[in-house]
């Protein structure tokens, strides 16, 4: 254990995160020995797994879950509280790991009994403390054995206050509790399966969870034959500081430029009116922000209505704002340079058609905690500091310490790509939260490593961006959403898995990745779905569209039904300066 804590805070003093390669496990970690007659398939229960683990883990529960069963830790598990059911025959395993002397993180395995010599690790969302069970649930299904751990700590996604004076806390958030839970993860099922190869291993994560995926392929190539990463959280140093300055563009809340939340939806509308047409398809989603630029006099309050009056109940004519407040949206659209050293890019603005999320960086009395949390516990160890403060140095401070090294910016990654990994990165089109041009940065960076050659990223990685989707999963614009990315599953029901009624690899992004992987096919698309009460598809199937690698786009070929899939083709999208 001594040996496993020098390595960590050998590593933490390197300030330049990107530049050295984060220590392995110890040889303490690996499996005590292999398991007592090789070839032969553990029993699902505690001798068998006790038997062989290594000293740093303790086995917590063992338990063996029937056909049409559920498993989970119910409400103990405070940001998971939902466990699944409807599961197929599987042991489920959790685990106890001790990372330093003074951490642990624990992690969840389900074993399914008809196992297709596949592993899934799962990711987190937030800052959340506990095993994501719930998304655990479609791995077994495919086949899969399927693991997520509980990231080092015991909390909702909002509370960050466990990571105060904790390096060792930040540092299972930012890489050791995802790689460390992989790494035993993969040695139990190889034990547990008698001993029997894994053919391919995959990861599925959205938000913080796209974050864990891209830190681990970045870092330990091995880890995955194929990852699917939504909406990645991936810039930490930069967006977990980005997001305290958005919250401060619409503070303090009795300012003239506050922008109150009954507004953002009226904001929403006429960015639809305004915008929705401008890719030739008038739906109301917005399927081109990039081509549209918004008219905001459109928005303006008539000037006999005194600006100091901000909120709905106030005015005469509700659905307009004053030019301050007009001020605060163009801010939140543009893209965050420093003030200090000008120039300096600092992070992307969010995407017309995202209002309809901004409450969550916008609406409070104070920034949201995803923001000062992460100044306060992480940055400064200072639970008093003071948000007003804020300045555009603390994102170089973010960068040089980069507290727990969770910031996911090694864009090189010709050591996944070499080994034949494959990736596919999705977005929504209408993320309040983190900012889907964050998610075409990280593609242009990676473009960038890989000579400037878009062809050269296009057969390992490929980006797709789903117009009308919020922040993972969902629409306020009846938008076809689902994919069967992280969490989409979850919301639509406690025993749903791929795309209800579409369980192929036209649908199921997951699905295509694995064809990608193990047959050799490229995702050229990826049919997205909704249903007529979005996340209810018993209401019946409103709308499919393709979506196309960016910067590719589906364009509908003006005949026929425009929400069948089959009415769209692919078309370039309007760049001159790519290939
Ligand atoms: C599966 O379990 C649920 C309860 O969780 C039950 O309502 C349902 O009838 C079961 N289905 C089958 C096929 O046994
Ligand atoms: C996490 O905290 C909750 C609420 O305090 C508690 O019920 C639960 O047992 C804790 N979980 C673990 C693994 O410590
Ligand atoms: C945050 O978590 C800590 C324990 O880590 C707990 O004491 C505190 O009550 C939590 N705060 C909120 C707002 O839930
Ligand atoms: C806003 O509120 C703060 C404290 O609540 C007060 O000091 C300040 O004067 C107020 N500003 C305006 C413009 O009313
Ligand atoms: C401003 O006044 C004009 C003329 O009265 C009216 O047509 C328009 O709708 C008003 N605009 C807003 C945003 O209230
Ligand atoms: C708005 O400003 C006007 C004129 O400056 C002032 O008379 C009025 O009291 C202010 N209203 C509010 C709600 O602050
Ligand atoms: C910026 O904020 C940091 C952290 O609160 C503080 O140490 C620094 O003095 C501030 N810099 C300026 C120029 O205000
Ligand atoms: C990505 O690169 C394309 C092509 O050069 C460019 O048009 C686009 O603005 C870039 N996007 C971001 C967010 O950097
Ligand atoms: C889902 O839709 C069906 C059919 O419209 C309806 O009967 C059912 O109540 C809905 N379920 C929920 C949870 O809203
Ligand atoms: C003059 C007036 O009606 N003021 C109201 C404006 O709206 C706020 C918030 O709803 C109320 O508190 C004020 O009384």
């Amino acid at each position: 254990m001594a040996r496993f804590a020098v390595a960590v805070v050998g590593a933490a003093i390197v300030l330049a995160s990107q530049a050295v390669a984060l220590p392995s496990p110890p040889s303490w970690f690996w499996l005590r020995h292999k398991p007592k007659s090789p070839g032969k398939p553990l029993e699902c229960d505690r001798a068998s797994f006790e038997s062989i683990l290594p000293a740093g883990a303790t086995l917590e529960q063992v338990t063996a879950v029937p056909l049409n069963g559920s498993y989970g830790e119910g409400t103990a598990d405070i940001p998971y509280p939902t466990n699944p059911t409807g599961l197929p025959a599987l042991c489920a395993v959790t685990v106890r790991v001790e990372s330093s002397p003074t951490s642990s993180y624990r992690f969840g395995l389900f074993l399914p009994d008809e196992w297709k010599g596949k592993f899934l690790a799962i990711g987190n969302g937030g800052f959340a403390g506990g095993i994501n069970w719930l998304d655990m649930a479609p791995g077994p299904h495919y086949g899969m054995a399927t693991v997520s751990n509980d990231l080092g700590h015991n909390s909702s996604v909002t509370n960050l206050t466990w990571a105060l004076h904790n390096p060792e806390a930040q540092s299972d958030f930012g890489w050791r509790a995802q790689h460390g839970c992989i790494v035993l993860g993969k040695e139990l099922t190889r034990a547990y399966y008698g001993g029997k190869r894994i053919h391919y291993s995959y990861y599925n994560g959205c938000s913080t969870g796209g974050r864990q995926g891209l830190r681990e392929l970045q870092e330990f190539p091995d880890s995955f034959d194929g990852a699917l990463i939504g909406a990645p959280a991936w810039w930490t140093s930069h967006l977990n500081n980005y997001v305290t300055k958005v919250g401060l563009y619409n503070l303090p809340v009795n300012d003239t430029k506050h922008i109150p939340t009954t507004l953002m939806p009226v904001i929403a509308a006429e960015v639809v009116r305004q915008c929705d047409g401008v890719d030739g398809v008038t739906d109301g989603i917005v399927s081109s922000p990039e081509l549209c630029t918004l008219d905001f006099s459109k928005l303006l309050c008539n000037a006999t209505i005194p600006s100091n009056i901000t909120t709905l109940s106030n005015t005469t004519s509700p659905s307009c704002l004053n030019p301050d407040q007009i001020q605060t949206a163009k801010n939140v659209y543009s893209d965050y340079y420093s003030s200090i050293d000008p120039g300096k890019f600092l992070y992307t603005g969010l995407t017309l058609s995202s209002e309809d999320q901004w409450f969550i960086l916008l609406g409070g009395t104070e920034p949201s905690p995803f923001g000062v949390g992460y100044e306060r516990n992480f940055l400064f160890g200072d639970p008093t500091w003071d948000w007003r403060t804020y300045n555009d140095t603390i994102i170089a401070y973010a960068e040089q310490t980069d507290p727990g090294r969770s910031t996911a910016a090694k864009f090189d990654i010709h050591p996944f790509k070499r080994r034949g990994g494959k990736m596919l990165m999705y977005h929504g089109l209408a993320d309040g939260l983190v900012p889907t041009k964050g998610s075409e940065y990280y593609y242009n960076q990676t473009v960038d490593v890989f000579g400037g050659r878009l062809p050269a990223v296009t057969d390992f990685f490929r980006m797709f961006l789903i117009p009308g989707m919020q922040h993972c999963w969902t629409t306020p614009v009846d938008a076809p959403w689902n994919i069967a990315g992280a969490f989409q599953s979850g919301v639509m029901g406690s025993d749903v898995w791929s795309v209800p009624g579409f369980k192929d690899k036209r649908h199921d992004a997951l699905l295509a990745l694995v064809d990608w992987v193990e047959k050799g096919h490229p995702v050229d698309e990826i049919v997205a779905t909704t249903w007529k009460s979005p996340t209810n598809y018993t209401s019946g199937v409103l709308r499919q569209r393709p979506l196309c690698p960016w910067p590719l786009k589906a364009v509908y070929d003006g005949v026929g039904d425009v929400d069948e899939a089959g009415r769209w083709l692919v078309r370039w999208r309007a760049f001159t300066d790519v290939e």
